[in-house]
């Protein structure tokens, strides 16, 4: 038995060796000095021995025992002191960066138009994207039936009022906008409303089904269409920081009176024609004109009293035209490659 403990010993001390760390250290404690390790059995069977045999073997055995378990604790103080060393922090590195969200170019394209406006004493109010007919239309002076509503392609809900009429639209342009403001604030006004406007569109590089516009309203003695240019030269100095040539034309709408269209040059192509500005160089941006006094009527305001000027910005061209985006439909796309790009 003497030399079968001293053969064991060997052999344990040879593998402690080896280890390098503490899995392999716990399986070495288990196969050796776990309940049923070599060396516990062999240390039981100490007992059996006779009484001369047992004196000298027993102390032989615990010496080596002793030994062992010391070798053990000094093995796993070696892995211990390699593993912290291993997983020393230095906390003089730069951290993690962490990915932060941002406003996307819509919005930052509003909140600069929300501070220029102010800037000229002009509120920012809002108004209801799922509108009712006569505040889409009839109010605007556009009568039931009438074919300017052939104009945009507006989704009705699918739902009729009392009187078997379908009544609810998702608004398709913020001009309803206008009818509220008169009726809550009165005259004199001055006030932009932006907001998503909805229709059926079949949809190309300068349309989509969801857009931003954003209203203005001026209302007050004396407006003209020069405070109505006055106004839109100072916009578009604002946000494209430089000279932007605009074309002005005649312009159809029931809710002014006269109307206009003003286009910006095509940024995307400077005038060259793409499909950004369906090849015509220019770009449909901004129709206004001077409220028509049946809109001020449906406010409640005294045509005899006041005129004003309306327009309907479109939101999303602008951001368009400002960032050089050449096609609308990215902006919705909720793709982040290009949103992070702003
Ligand atoms: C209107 O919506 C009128 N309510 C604007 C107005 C207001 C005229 C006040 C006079 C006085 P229009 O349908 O042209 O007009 O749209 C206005 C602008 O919205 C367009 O010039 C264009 O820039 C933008 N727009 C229109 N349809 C789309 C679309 N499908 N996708 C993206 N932008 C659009």
């Amino acid at each position: 038995m003497e030399i079968q403990l001293n053969k064991l010993k060997e052999k344990i001390l040879s593998d402690l060796e080896k280890v390098t760390d503490s899995s392999a250290w716990r399986d070495l404690e288990i196969k050796y000095l776990g309940r049923k390790g070599e060396l516990t059995k062999i240390l039981r069977s100490v007992a059996d021995l006779g009484e001369a045999e047992k004196k000298n073997i027993g102390k032989l055995a615990n010496n080596i025992k002793t030994e062992i378990v010391a070798k053990f604790a000094a093995v796993k103080n070696i892995i211990l002191e390699k593993s912290v060393n291993q997983s020393f922090i230095d906390a003089t590195l730069p951290g993690q960066e962490i990915d932060r969200g941002h406003l996307h170019p819509i919005t930052q394209v509003q909140n600069e138009l929300e501070d220029l406006f102010t800037s000229m004493g002009f509120m920012v109010i809002g108004g209801p994207e799922l509108e009712s007919d006569y505040y889409n239309f009839e109010a605007l002076n556009i009568p039931k039936y009438h074919p300017a509503r052939d104009m945009q392609d507006t989704f009705y809900i699918d739902q009729k009022n009392k009187a078997g009429e379908y009544d609810l639209v998702m608004r398709c342009h913020t001009s309803p906008v206008q009818i509220r403001a008169m009726q809550k604030y009165g005259a004199p006004l001055r006030c932009i409303a932006p907001g998503r406007a909805f229709r059926s569109e079949a949809t190309d590089a300068c349309h989509d089904h969801t857009f931003y516009q954003l209203e203005g309203l001026m209302i007050d003695k004396d407006i003209s269409i020069a405070n109505l240019i006055a106004i839109i030269k100072e916009l578009l100095n604002g946000i494209f920081k430089k000279e932007i040539e605009i074309r002005i034309r005649p312009g159809y709408f029931p809710f002014v009176e006269p109307g206009i269209e003003l286009d910006i040059k095509c940024t995307i192509c400077n005038g060259k024609k793409c499909p950004a500005c369906k090849n015509s160089g220019w770009l449909e941006l901004l129709p206004a004109g001077l409220v028509h006094p049946n809109v001020l009527k449906a406010g409640g305001i005294d045509s005899k009293k006041y005129s004003g000027f309306a327009f309907g910005l479109g939101l999303t061209r602008l951001a368009m035209m400002k960032y050089g985006i050449n096609d609308i439909r990215l902006f919705n796309s909720g793709d982040l490659r290009f949103l992070e790009q702003f």
